[in-house]
């Protein structure tokens, strides 16, 4: 059933975006610690959990996962707390970049990937929110960002392609995000490579082969985290799956 609600000038995107992010905000009950996502659709839940709390006096406290959504999350009035005062948290809801029927996920399109794992691995449930474009048989038609240190990043980059050399995956293309001369530079100040690989047999094994790599700090494979997938339509509806 679609929301009502919803306002009528939505794109057909937008509007799958914010029935996802609708659908999510069912798991959230008064008196939680929230993780908030970074993203096109963590922005629409940040948003209608701002709507909720002040037409419904819900009352959460959110922990977010970059500074583009702490800035979002206080103009809105969300009380935001840190992961380390929070400690643990009971839910956290957050875009992908890709998901798999294992409720895989490639994450880090928008620069967040590593304080977005931290935050959902210190959570009970993460609930994942996304659209049938972010769907694929098998992982990584998506650049797979991994977040490394400044040092040495060029470096870095020569042994990560030897991990990819022994997986199978060689002479895939491996970019600085943003250049040389402009490279991005995260919240924790690190810079990200984006692994052009097509496909990842076995994300599983390249996580771990991957963040063992020195200056290697963060990988955008999500495994083993995600509790659902909430998948919002064009029609304005959302179905969990998994
Ligand atoms: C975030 O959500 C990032 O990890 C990812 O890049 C982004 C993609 O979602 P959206 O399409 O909603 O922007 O969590």
């Amino acid at each position: 059933m679609t929301d009502a609600s919803a306002p009528t000038d939505l794109s057909p995107a937008e509007r799958a975006k914010r029935a996802a992010a609708a659908r999510a905000l069912n798991y959230v009950e008064t008196g939680m610690t929230l993780g908030l996502g970074t993203g096109s659709t963590a922005d629409w839940m940040v948003r209608l959990l701002a709507e909720r709390m002040k037409a419904e006096g819900l009352r959460v406290i959110g922990v977010p996962t970059s500074t583009r959504t702490a800035a979002q999350a206080s103009a809105l009035g969300i009380p935001l707390s840190t992961l380390d005062d929070a400690g643990w948290l009971d839910l956290t809801i957050d875009g992908a970049d890709e998901f798999d029927d294992a409720r895989r996920l490639i994450k880090g399109g928008g620069g967040a990937l590593l304080q977005e794992k931290i935050v959902a691995a210190a959570s009970d449930r993460m609930v994942v929110i996304t659209d049938p474009s972010k769907h694929v048989e098998r992982l990584g038609a998506f650049p797979l960002p991994v977040e490394v240190v400044r040092f040495g990043h060029e470096t870095t980059a020569r042994l990560i392609a030897r991990v990819l050399d022994e997986h199978g995956l060689g002479g895939r293309r491996i970019a600085l995000r943003g250049g040389p001369s402009g490279a991005f530079v995260s919240d924790e100040g690190h810079h990200i490579l984006d692994l052009h690989l097509g496909a990842i047999p076995e994300p599983e094994r390249l996580n771990t082969a991957l963040n063992v790599v020195p200056g290697v700090v963060e990988t955008g494979l999500f495994c083993g985290i995600a509790s659902a997938i909430v998948v919002g339509y064009e029609d304005g509806t959302a179905r969990v799956i998994g």
